[in-house]
């Protein structure tokens, strides 16, 4: 049956494609059997992040994005995390029409997917519907995601390339330098650019990478009008030349590893913790200790060395 499922996706089956991101988001018993099956398969998609405030211009530029890869006669794929997307019926209404020609194109498959169940950032489930899509053969998949926060140093632990779109006068640089996001990106966006303050802002973002460590990849800074479809290409071009580098270099294969270092521990974090909630959740006398006892350091204490004892807890 799992099998089927897999080999369905590895056939280019939309549908058992859906079924499998399905089966993610809802935390199926036999996700993992079938994640590691299809990890088998991948062909390595480029992964691009898109990250940025909300209102920056991510989707508009997702659903510009789509349009130049089909017009390369490429496929792709697309995982909306923000809720506020066009992609779940949002807003954009004036942008209906297309994402409707998307939504019938067999070589585009969008999906939304929110953010819940996870211990903060991109949900583990966003990024097993990820693997999924690269399982299937996509030759691109964009990764949108939401606000300002943890999913943003998240994306770069997902995708081969990190673009932070900004938009003039947001107030976006000071606020993202702050919180250490600025780090994160392989390309500088600067969408709405018909906006005042263009100018500004990339003085701002050079003086940033100016003081910031030097790396072999200097990231590019690309000016986009998405909804005069203005500098799309440029925008492509430079996520090609960061994944051509991430190819020809050490840095790609160093970031692959650290990608896969983070996943594993990640898994394994998330399926210890399940763990952990039964060996406290399947105890009645755990109830009675938490009654009884005030001190948490004296409880966990106790508790990890009982279940070090039971040889994790099973
Ligand atoms: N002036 C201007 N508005 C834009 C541009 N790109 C997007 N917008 C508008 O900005 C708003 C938010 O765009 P959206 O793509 O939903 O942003 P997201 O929240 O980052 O996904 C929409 O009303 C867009 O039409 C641009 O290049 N110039
Ligand atoms: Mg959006």
């Amino acid at each position: 049956m799992m099998s089927t499922l897999a080999e369905r996706i590895q056939k280019q089956d939309q549908r058992a494609l859906a079924k499998a991101i399905t089966m993610v988001d809802n935390d199926h018993p036999d996700k993992l059997s079938l994640l590691s099956e299809i990890s088998g398969q991948e062909k390595k998609a480029h992964f691009i992040g898109l990250t940025g405030s909300p209102g920056a211009g991510k989707s508009s530029l997702v659903d510009r994005l789509i349009t130049h890869i089909r017009n390369m006669d490429k496929t792709v794929a697309v995982i909306a995390v923000d809720p506020t997307s066009p992609f779940s019926g949002g807003a954009l209404l004036g942008d209906r029409f297309r994402m409707h020609k998307h939504f019938a194109d067999p070589g585009v498959f969008i999906r939304s997917m929110a953010t819940r169940g996870s211990l903060g950032g991109l949900s583990r489930s966003t990024k097993d519907a990820i693997r999924v899509c690269d399982a299937f053969g996509f030759d691109y998949i964009l990764i949108e995601t939401v606000g300002v926060g943890q999913s943003e140093l998240d994306i770069m632990k997902v995708a081969d390339t990190t673009a932070l779109v900004l938009t003039p006068n947001s107030g976006d640089v000071l606020q993202i330098f702050k919180a250490g996001i600025m780090e994160i990106a392989d390309v500088f966006v600067i969408n709405k650019a018909d906006l005042p303050g263009v100018q500004k802002l990339k003085t701002q973002l050079k003086e940033f990478l100016h003081i910031a460590d030097p790396k072999s990849w200097q990231p590019p800074i690309v000016e986009t009008i998405s909804t005069e479809h203005k500098g799309i290409e440029a925008f492509f071009e430079a996520c090609e030349a960061h994944k051509k580098f991430l190819n020809e270099t050490d840095a790609g294969k160093q970031k692959r590893k650290e990608q896969l270092t983070y996943e594993v521990y990640e898994l394994m974090r998330e399926e210890l913790w399940k763990d952990v909630e039964r060996f406290i959740g399947d105890d009645p006398s755990k109830e009675i200790a938490l009654q009884k006892e005030n001190d948490p350091y004296q409880l966990a204490k106790e508790w990890l060395s009982e279940w070090r004892e039971k040889g994790g807890g099973s």
